[in-house]
């Protein structure tokens, strides 16, 4: 069941279902056994890689990646091709995220135009900021609903979030909005999924991870991931006005603080925003060695000062006790990257 909060608890006294076994999403490793058993039966081309297709699809669930591999081995039939090849399987990521290419939706210069500033905003603004995912990927062709999308992924899989990381996620959810406002001072309706996943982020870090000051470590509220038997999905008050009213400021400040670090980002690059503008309207899908060098010349935006959630909790000036060598040399042998992170930060 997905709803073992409305199981009758007498169901769930020992000596009858008395053990709950979650089953999660799968990781890295996980996504990649799941591949092994979906492309059996299927003629991979034999250069293709399946931890580099599990790295690709973070968040992806057994039956998605069943039909990444459905779709490719279809594309791969109807090109006439013999073997599955990555570039198939790159398309069909792609289609089971955001839905088939719309070739035949007719776009005007205008609308491409705005559409790249927008993309290019997201992706500028992800690079310039310390704690986000690299861009794998920006295009202005559209997909499903959309005119065009930006995509980053970790390096690594990833169990846990911290408050810059998600500061610097809603100053990238914003990126595209303040591209059209800084750049055509007429924003469009367009990025209305980017304000709604932005602004259910920003409740998150007031209302479930304690992230702000003025609300501190508290939970405010009911479950509003989990339906309630017979009413309807969303948040159930369990505050009083009056700090309902300190959430609101709350999440206004946070949305508010990200779109003008967007913003600030976007306006102290404006040459390479130009740059990835002309780029992408040229090429309409960029990759990612295509956006490092463009970015090349991208001022890094310097990190936020430290935050405890309190001026009476002093951040520590004694660093953390170092990483153990024998973990470190074990990583560097087989993920360089994850290494660079971990010592670089502060
Ligand atoms: C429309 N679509 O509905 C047109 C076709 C601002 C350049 N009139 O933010 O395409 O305007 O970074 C899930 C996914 C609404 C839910 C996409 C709900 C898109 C997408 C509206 C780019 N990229 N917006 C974006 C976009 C649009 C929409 C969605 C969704 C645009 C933007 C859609
Ligand atoms: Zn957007």
């Amino acid at each position: 069941t997905n709803r073992p909060d409305v199981l009758d608890p007498a169901l769930l006294r020992p000596g009858r279902f008395d053990r709950q076994i979650p089953v999660e999403r799968p990781d890295l490793k996980g996504r990649e056994a799941i591949l092994k058993v979906h492309s059996k039966n299927k003629p991979l081309a034999e250069n293709l890689d399946l931890t580099a297709i599990a790295r690709r699809t973070p968040g992806f669930t057994g039956a998605d990646l069943a039909n990444v591999l459905n779709e490719a081995a279809l594309l791969t039939a109807r090109n006439n091709e013999k073997q599955i090849t990555l570039s198939a399987i790159d398309e069909s990521i792609d289609r089971v995220m955001a839905g088939p290419q719309r070739k035949s939706r007719i776009m005007s210069e205008a609308e491409r135009r705005v559409t790249a500033y927008h993309e290019a905003g997201h992706a500028l603004v992800a690079h310039a900021l310390p704690h986000t995912d690299p861009v794998h990927k920006i295009t202005i062709m559209p997909r499903g609903r959309a005119l065009g999308y930006t995509m980053v992924l970790p390096d690594d899989d990833k169990y846990s979030t911290t408050r810059n990381q998600l500061l610097d996620q809603l100053a990238y959810s914003l990126g595209g909005r303040a591209a059209e406002e800084l750049i055509f001072h007429d924003p469009s309706t367009g990025a209305a999924n980017d304000i709604e996943k932005a602004t259910a982020l920003a409740r998150a870090m007031v209302t479930q991870y304690g992230m702000t000051e003025a609300i501190g470590a508290i939970k405010l509220g009911t479950d509003d991931s989990v339906p309630f038997m017979g009413r309807d999905y969303g948040h159930q008050r369990d505050y009083s006005e009056s700090v309902a009213a300190i959430v609101d400021a709350e999440i206004r400040g946070l949305i508010e603080r990200a779109h003008q670090e967007a913003y600030d980002i976007l306006q102290a690059n404006r040459s390479v925003l130009d740059e990835m503008v002309v780029q992408l309207l040229e090429k309409e899908t960029l990759n990612k060695e295509e956006i490092a060098e463009i970015f090349a010349k991208v001022v890094s935006w310097p990190k936020r000062p430290a935050w405890t959630g309190s001026p009476s909790r002093l951040p520590s000036t004694q660093p953390p006790v170092a990483i153990p060598e024998r973990a470190a040399v074990a990583e560097t042998t087989k993920k360089p990257r994850r290494v660079k992170k971990t010592t670089s930060s502060e």
